[in-house]
């Protein structure tokens, strides 16, 4: 059992160590990736900014469905930005600029992490109050790093 629980862990440190793009057999299939789960993340983002700005009746259950997608969908777009993986509507400032991309996606995760919060108190107001710091946290990155 201990020695079990032991090869059990080296195999996920072993995982998890790996650089991000050998989780990836070719550069397109980690584009491919990214740019599925942003346009997941986008997509139920899109829901919740339709709530908050009254374009789209206020559903608190399907608010909260949506800020908990959202938050966990916003972990997985970086394993796809490995290096060799240039590309995509992505900048090459992505690869150049690691320190400033690596602090811009920790800031849109912590805000997805306080949407999620805000969604589950269960009022449009608390909605609209951490939509807009979540907007903008997706705004700052893609100003600097993705083209139009
Ligand atoms: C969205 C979406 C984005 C962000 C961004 C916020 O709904 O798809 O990329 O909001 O436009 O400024």
């Amino acid at each position: 059992m201990k020695v079990f629980s032991t090869l059990a862990l080296a195999a996920v440190i072993a995982t998890v160590a790996l650089p991000a793009s050998a989780q990836f057999a070719k550069p397109e299939d980690a584009i491919k990736y990214r740019q599925s789960a942003l346009s997941v993340l986008g997509t139920h983002f899109g829901r919740l900014g339709a709530m908050a700005n009254g374009k789209m009746a206020y559903d608190a259950k399907s608010a909260q469905e949506s800020a908990e997608i959202v938050a966990f969908m916003s972990k997985l777009p970086w394993a796809g930005f490995g290096a060799g993986t240039e590309g995509g509507k992505s900048k090459p400032e992505v690869w150049k600029e690691q320190a400033k991309f690596h602090d811009l996606s920790d800031k849109m995760q912590a805000e997805a992490v306080k949407l999620n919060a805000a969604a589950k108190v269960g009022n449009v107001d608390s909605l609209k109050a951490a939509f807009g710091p979540a907007a903008n946290s997706c705004k700052s990155c893609h100003d600097s790093f993705r083209n139009k």
